[in-house]
């Protein structure tokens, strides 16, 4: 993709503001080259947000291990939190940005939106319910309403999911110690892979080792899959549901194995909101949301 505008810089005050530190402290540190930086024509110091949001989180982990310092990690997040719900109308302002983002192809300009987003303190699920979902819908829209074509959707579609790979690069190894293993995927004849995707990042950004299996997975290889990796929980989405009798005849196996392995059992979005195909496919969490499955795994809900 031909990438006209580069992604967004932050100046050496902003990263300072980020990373709790002084802008002096910024400086010097790109300088001696600990801090990776670019500079203008005009020589000033500019710095890519996915950079500062690795040292952020090195920094944080860092301060987590005393107990004072994690008072100061938690007020640091707080503060960048409060930064951002401040400002009033940017939510929208926002959402129109990842949305002509979307439109123009503008993938490295999208990243650099959603890694900031992050260092402002939105987690992952919010990033997905708030922003790109919410774009990505209006893209929808546009396209059932025939003012879209299919290539303009498709560009939106990739222009997302290169953007992510910013975001994962800034959660690689997030939480510390033995990961538990978690497995994603779409249901069989559903190709909506974003959903997917943002699943596997806010099961990343939780903690877990992640594998995603794509798109269009019938449960029965599912069944073969959990019984050769055992993980902690497996993620289905399903935007839509084309297959809903081959998926309810092979689902029973797939719980029953599921239930037996103590692996937990997430099934998200719009394909598994109907009531009738919740009372067929039980599961530990039928989500609406990105923010219930962060819930879901933050509430120590699954068991190791
Ligand atoms: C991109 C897209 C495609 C692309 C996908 C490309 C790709 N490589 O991924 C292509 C062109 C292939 C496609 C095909 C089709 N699509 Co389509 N597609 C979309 C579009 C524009 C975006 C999908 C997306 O990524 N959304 C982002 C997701 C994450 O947001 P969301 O769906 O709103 O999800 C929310 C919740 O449900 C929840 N959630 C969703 N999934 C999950 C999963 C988990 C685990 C969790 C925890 C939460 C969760 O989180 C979100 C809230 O923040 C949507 C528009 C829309 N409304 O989303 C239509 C849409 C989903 N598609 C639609 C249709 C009809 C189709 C086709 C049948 C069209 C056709 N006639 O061929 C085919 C079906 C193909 C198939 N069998 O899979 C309809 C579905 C209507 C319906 N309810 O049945 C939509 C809504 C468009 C519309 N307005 O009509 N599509």
């Amino acid at each position: 993709m031909t990438k006209v505008i580069r992604g967004k810089r932050l100046t050496s005050k902003e990263a300072a503001r980020l990373l709790g530190v002084s802008e002096a402290s910024v400086k010097r540190w790109a300088d001696s080259g600990l801090l990776s930086m670019e500079k203008t024509a005009g020589g000033h110091r500019r710095f890519r947000p996915e950079d500062i949001a690795v040292v952020r989180r090195a920094g944080l982990n860092e301060e987590a291990r005393s107990p004072l310092g994690q008072r100061s990690a938690a007020k640091i997040q707080a503060q960048a939190r409060k930064v951002f719900e401040l400002e009033p109308g940017r939510e929208e302002a926002l959402v129109e940005e990842t949305f002509s983002s979307l439109m123009d192809g503008r993938d490295e300009e999208l990243s650099a939106l959603l890694v900031n987003l992050h260092l402002h303190g939105q987690t992952v699920a919010e990033i997905a319910d708030r922003f790109l979902c919410v774009a990505m819908r209006r893209v929808g829209e546009l396209w059932y309403r025939g003012e879209l074509s299919v290539a303009q959707e498709h560009v939106a579609t990739s222009t997302a999911t290169a953007a992510l790979g910013g975001l994962e690069a800034v959660l690689k190894g997030a939480g510390s110690g033995r990961r538990m293993l978690a497995l994603c995927c779409s249901v069989e004849e559903d190709f909506h892979e974003l959903p997917v995707r943002l699943a596997a990042l806010t099961l990343e950004a939780g903690g877990f080792e992640v594998f995603n299996i794509g798109t269009s997975t019938p449960f029965s290889a599912l069944t073969e899959t959990v019984e050769r990796f055992r993980p902690h929980l497996v993620c289905v989405s399903s935007t839509v549901l084309p297959a809903l009798d081959c998926t309810a005849r092979e689902y029973p196996e797939f719980h029953s194995t599921a239930q037996r392995l103590h692996t937990q059992v997430v099934l998200g979005g719009a394909g598994f909101a109907d009531t009738e195909v919740r009372r067929r496919l039980p599961a530990n969490l039928h989500a609406e949301s990105f923010g219930q499955l962060e819930e879901f795994i933050a509430g120590r809900a699954i068991i190791d």
